[in-house]
């Protein structure tokens, strides 16, 4: 079982390792290598048959808890040691502090919106974008430079504070639910996943969002947050919605494309898979 940490507790030799595994993955030209998640991610942007699988809508939590384990698992293929580094934003909120610093995720991009110039994802020579909306070849970003502020405990605490795992019309319109405040529609005064995106800026606020590694992180430290609401309200089937015969989403036994037969009820209780530290 894989224990999940805070990327600012890393050692030196665990974030190598993970750099590592995840240029190794980019560099390989079959299957579902790096840029077959930054493609997966694309496809299932907006909705595929009529059906909203990873984006404003139930199944945001749990499609991208598989996506996170699919590509845990595809480093673990490279390297059996690493597992997937989550950054905590309420308490990491500098451009230039963990996880941006040159020896992990590299610092903001060069002038505004553009290309990121330390760390080992600068440039296209060591990490050149190939799937993208954008013609950027170089890795981009603008942290802190979007207008968007990091999210605070507070307001995390202001989510996870929330019984209701979704509501109707289960969508970014839906009112009430912690799942849409998590995502970011819903503000209230806590915008979480959007807000991150948006602060990161460059390909972070793109469908092409993958391409930066710091993707992964926070994406991690959402599922992460899911699990804090899971504890405190319950990881049992009852707490997803919806159970059932809900045209449009992903109802709790429906399958989740493109993840062969994973139902929202099969990722619900992660704890025999993976913990966080
Ligand atoms: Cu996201």
């Amino acid at each position: 079982m894989g224990v999940r940490k805070n990327a600012r507790d890393l050692t030196s030799a665990e974030k190598a390792a993970f750099v590592a595994a995840v240029k190794r993955l980019k560099a390989q030209t079959t299957g579902r290598n790096y840029d077959w998640f930054v493609t997966t991610h694309i496809n299932y942007f907006a909705a595929v048959g009529g059906v909203r699988y990873a984006h404003q809508s139930p199944s945001f939590l749990p499609w991208h808890r598989q996506y996170l384990t699919e590509f845990e698992k595809a480093l673990q293929v490279l390297d059996p040691s690493v597992s997937l580094p989550y950054w905590d934003w309420t308490g990491d909120r500098t451009a230039t502090g963990a996880p941006f610093t040159a020896d992990f995720m590299g610092g903001t991009g060069a002038g505004g919106n553009g290309p990121v110039t330390t760390g080992p994802f600068a440039g296209a020579t060591n990490w050149r974008i190939t799937v993208s909306a954008s013609s950027a070849t170089s890795l981009r970003r603008a942290l802190a430079a979007g207008g968007a502020t990091l999210p605070t405990g507070t307001q995390v605490n202001r989510v996870l504070n929330v019984a209701a795992y979704d509501a109707a019309p289960w969508s970014s319109a839906s009112a009430t639910g912690m799942r849409n405040m998590m995502e970011g529609w819903n503000r209230q005064g806590a915008n979480l996943h959007n807000a991150v995106h948006v602060w990161v800026g460059g390909h972070m606020a793109q469908q092409d969002s993958p391409n930066d590694p710091v993707f992964w992180l926070h994406h991690c430290n959402i599922d992460r947050l899911w699990s804090q609401w899971q504890t405190r309200w319950g990881f049992d089937a009852g707490h997803y919605l919806p159970p059932a015969g809900t045209a449009g989403v992903v109802d709790l036994n429906e399958e989740m494309q493109p993840w062969g037969g994973v139902t929202p009820a099969a990722v619900l209780d992660h704890r025999a898979s993976y913990t966080y530290a």
